[in-house]
C-alpha cells in the first residue's frame, strides 16, 4: 500500500487525543496509523528566523511542519486565504478585501511548502492536500518535479461561476487547481458551480462519465460528503459531565428545554438572524417565555480579520437586547458563551437539548448539524433546525429546513421543532441518522482514497434534491 501524505494549513496536535480535535482529524489520523504515513503543514508557529522543516516521528505517523514568518501570516493567512477565498467562497463579494501582494504571498508560501515537502516524498506516495489554503499548491509541487497523484478537497462550498469569475486572478486559481488529479467537494452544487465554471471561462471539457479532459490530462471531480464518528460520538454524548447533569435536572424541575447553537464566531454561520429569530419567536408565541433558553456556544476565530470583530460586536448587542427585554429572575432566555468547550461536554450539551438550532447563510457541510444529530437519545429525540444553505442540506432533508433570510419562518419552525410530537421527531431522527451514518468519516476517507489511487467507485449517490 502507497505511503498517505496529508497536507494541510496546520497540521493536527497528535500529542492530544485526536477525539477532543473533532471528526476530521479523528479520520485521517486514523488513516495515517493504518496505513503510515506523514502529515504535512503548519505548526501555528509565527517567526522570522530561517527555520528547516520540523520532522517528528509519532508511530507510524512521520509529522514534518514549518513555521511561517510574519509577512507570510498576514498575505497568506490573513490577507489572501481568509480575506478574499473565504468570503468569496462563501458568495460574500462584499467582504473581498483583495490586495495583489496578498495574492503573491498565498502564491509564495504555496511555493514554500511545496519546497519543504517535495525532499521528504517518496516516488509511490499519494498525497492528499486538504482545504483552501492549497489551491495552487499542486502547481507548486509539478513545477519541482512531482510525479505523484495529488489529490485535493475543498471543505467549503465551491462558490457559482458569475461570483467567482467577478474576482481578481480567479482563471490562474482555477488553473492552477487543474494541477490536482482528483477534486473532492462536498456536494453536488459544488461540483456543478465548477464545472459550470470549467465550461464557461476555460477550454476544458466536462466529459460524459463527469470528467474533466485538459490538455492530455483527465482529472477527477467528485463529490465527497464529509461526515463524523457517529457511533463515538453518541457513546460520548451518555457521559454526562457533573455540571450538565445539574443543569438538566434544574431545567427538568421548572419544565424548561433548551436549544442549541455550536459555531465559530464567524459571519458565515448566521450567528445575528439566529438571535433574532430566537427573539421573534419569544414574541410571536408568548407561551415560550420562560419555556425555553437558548445556549449558543461560539468561540472566537480569526480576529486579525475585519470582519470577524464587527460580527462579535453585533452578537453582543442582539443578545443583550433579546435578554434586556425578556429576563426576569430566573430565566435568561439566551445564555451565550464566547469559548471553546471540551467535545465530551458539547456531545452531552447536544444530547440534553430538545432543538438544534443551525443556520449558516453558506456552509460547506457543516458538521455540527450531524453531531447534534448523531448524540440524541432515540427514544426521546431533538429536532434540528437546519439551513437550506449548509450542505448538509443536501442530505439531511428530513430536518426542519429553513431559510435564514427568513426571520419569521425561522422563527416559526423553532417553535415547530419544540412542540413537535414524539412519533415525528423518531421518525425523522431515525431516517437523519442513517444517512449521517452511511456518509461518516470512513466512508468520505475510504471514498476519496479509493478514487485518488485510482479505483473507480465513487461514494454511493443520493438522489438530487
Ligand atoms: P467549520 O467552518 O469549522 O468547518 P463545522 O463543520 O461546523 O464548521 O465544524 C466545526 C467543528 O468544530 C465541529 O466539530 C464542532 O463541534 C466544533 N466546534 C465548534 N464550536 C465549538 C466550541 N465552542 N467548542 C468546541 N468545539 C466546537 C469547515 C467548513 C464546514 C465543513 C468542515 C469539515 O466550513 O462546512 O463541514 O470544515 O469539512
Amino acid at each position: 500500500m502507497s505511503r498517505l501524505v496529508i497536507v494541510s494549513n496546520r497540521i493536527a496536535d497528535l500529542n492530544n487525543e485526536p477525539v477532543q480535535q473533532g471528526g476530521l482529524a479523528v479520520a485521517l489520523v486514523d488513516a495515517l496509523r493504518e496505513r503510515g504515513g506523514v502529515w504535512f503543514g503548519w505548526n501555528g508557529e509565527i517567526g522570522d528566523r530561517k527555520e528547516e522543516a520540523h520532522v517528528e516521528q509519532h508511530g507510524s505517523i512521520t509529522q514534518i511542519s514549518l513555521s511561517l514568518t510574519k509577512k507570510d501570516y498576514s498575505e497568506y493567512y490573513l490577507g489572501y486565504a481568509n480575506g478574499v477565498l473565504w468570503p468569496l467562497f462563501h458568495y460574500r463579494l462584499d467582504l473581498v478585501r483583495y490586495r495583489s501582494s496578498h495574492f503573491s504571498g498565498y502564491n509564495r508560501v504555496n511555493r514554500k511548502f511545496a519546497a519543504a515537502l517535495m525532499p521528504h516524498l517518496k516516488f509511490d506516495d499519494i498525497i492528499w492536500a486538504q482545504d483552501y489554503h492549497l489551491i495552487t499548491f499542486a502547481r507548486s509541487l509539478r513545477n519541482l518535479g512531482c510525479r505523484q497523484r495529488i489529490g485535493f478537497f475543498l471543505h467549503i462550498p465551491f462558490p457559482p461561476p458569475d461570483l467567482l469569475a467577478a474576482s481578481s486572478n480567479h482563471a490562474e486559481l482555477v488553473q492552477a487547481l487543474m494541477a490536482y488529479d482528483v477534486i473532492g467537494m462536498q456536494t453536488f452544487l459544488d461540483v456543478n458551480n465548477f464545472k459550470r465554471y470549467l465550461t464557461d471561462h476555460t477550454d476544458a471539457e466536462v466529459l460524459e462519465n463527469g470528467d474533466v479532459r485538459i490538455g492530455r490530462r483527465t482529472i477527477k471531480v467528485e463529490r465527497f460528503p464529509i461526515g463524523m464518528d457517529v457511533e463515538a460520538f453518541g457513546e460520548m454524548s451518555q457521559r454526562i459531565t457533573d455540571d450538565v447533569a445539574v443543569d438538566i435536572k434544574r431545567r427538568e424541575v421548572l419544565g424548561r428545554k433548551q436549544i442549541i447553537g455550536v459555531d465559530r464566531l464567524d459571519y458565515s454561520k448566521g450567528l445575528p438572524s439566529r438571535v433574532k429569530a430566537f427573539g421573534r419567536m419569544l414574541a410571536k408565541y408568548p407561551e415560550m417565555e420562560k419555556a425555553v433558553t437558548f445556549l449558543q456556544i461560539a468561540p472566537p476565530t480569526r480576529e486579525a480579520v475585519d470582519a470577524y470583530s464587527d460580527i462579535r460586536d453585533e452578537m453582543e448587542a442582539l443578545t443583550g437586547s433579546v435578554n434586556g427585554k425578556y429576563s426576569d429572575f430566573n430565566w435568561t432566555p439566551i445564555r451565550y458563551i464566547h469559548r471553546s468547550v471540551p467535545r465530551n461536554k458539547l456531545a452531552a450539551l447536544f444530547r440534553a437539548s430538545q432543538a438544534g438550532f443551525v443556520t449558516p447563510l453558506r456552509d460547506g457541510m457543516n458538521l455540527v448539524a450531524k453531531e447534534y444529530v448523531a448524540a440524541q437519545n432515540p427514544e426521546a429525540p431533538g429536532v434540528l433546525v437546519l439551513s437550506q444553505f449548509a450542505g448538509a442540506a443536501e442530505e439531511m432533508q428530513e430536518a426542519l429546513i429553513v431559510n435564514p433570510y427568513d426571520i419569521d419562518e425561522m422563527a416559526d419552525k423553532l417553535y415547530a421543532a419544540l412542540t413537535m410530537p414524539l412519533n415525528e421527531r423518531k421518525e425523522r431522527h431515525r431516517a437523519l441518522l442513517e444517512k449521517i451514518k452511511r456518509f461518516d468519516a470512513k466512508a468520505w476517507l475510504v471514498g476519496f482514497l479509493k478514487i485518488l489511487e485510482g479505483g473507480v467507485e465513487p461514494v454511493p449517490k443520493l438522489p438530487k434534491v
